[in-house]
């Protein structure tokens, strides 16, 4: 079954009309305690968690709908090995500058480590058995990643993203995915960053030079859009 294209900003996504399960992923990026779980890498910096927590209940309603309609769901996780020796040196100081060292022992395991409690997707958004999850060590979902390699094995033209942050891992994610020629739609009220004005800024961007990363949309929308088509 295919739906038709929904009313997104600045132009109709997908932009040839039409999407469906067989050419459209789903991913939910960082959804992990780090990012919106108290005691982990966001809350050590002294964020407001309340911002990064927002889209939780907007992912998992839209979830329900795409996994019933069969689409592939794809999961990301930022995280590095245990011994560190994928952590940039930078990286490692930049966040041991604002209290948040990445490696150093926090309340929630070791600061943004694969295995560690933080590091875990929360268990409202868990992923399911078969569910793909593609762990990166940095904040593009393409980079040291095989996401390009499963995307075109399996397919994937369309990918509808969400998840946290929407200023850095999303939007870096769409930024990649963009220059690819994968067709991007972003839903506002399945994103959160951990400064409100960054997300809409972040939004903004997308919708500069008629879609210059692709298109904003809301999980209303793309719900409407897969409920049409079956009634
Ligand atoms: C950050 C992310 N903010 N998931 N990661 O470092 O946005």
């Amino acid at each position: 079954m295919s739906f038709s294209a929904l009313r997104a900003d600045p132009y109709s996504w997908p932009w040839n009309g039409r999407f469906s399960a067989d050419d459209t992923a789903l991913m939910v990026i960082d959804m992990q305690t780090d990012f919106c779980g108290v005691g982990g890498y966001v809350d050590k910096m002294g964020y407001d968690v309340s911002l990064t927590r927002a889209p939780i209940a907007p992912i998992g309603r839209l979830l329900s709908h795409m996994r019933a309609r069969g689409f592939r769901i794809i999961h990301t996780r930022e995280g590095h090995r245990p011994d560190l020796a994928d952590l940039p040196a930078n990286k490692r100081w930049r966040s041991r500058q604002i209290g948040a060292g990445i490696g150093d022992a926090g309340p929630c395991g070791r600061i943004l480590v694969r295995g560690e409690p933080g590091w875990e997707i929360i268990p409202e958004l868990a992923p399911l058995p078969g569910e793909t999850i593609i762990d990166k060590p940095g904040k593009g979902s393409f980079y040291a990643t095989d996401l390009e390699l499963i995307l075109r094995a399996t397919s994937v033209r369309n990918l509808v993203l969400t998840g946290i942050t929407t200023d850095v891992c999303v939007h870096t994610t769409m930024r990649e995915a963009n220059d690819r020629g994968f067709e991007c739609l972003i839903l506002a009220d399945c994103c959160g960053a951990t400064d409100a004005g960054n997300h809409q800024a972040a939004l903004k961007m997308v919708t500069m030079q008629g879609g210059v990363f692709g298109a904003v949309g809301t999980s209303a929308l793309l719900i409407e859009s897969m409920s049409q088509a079956a009634a």
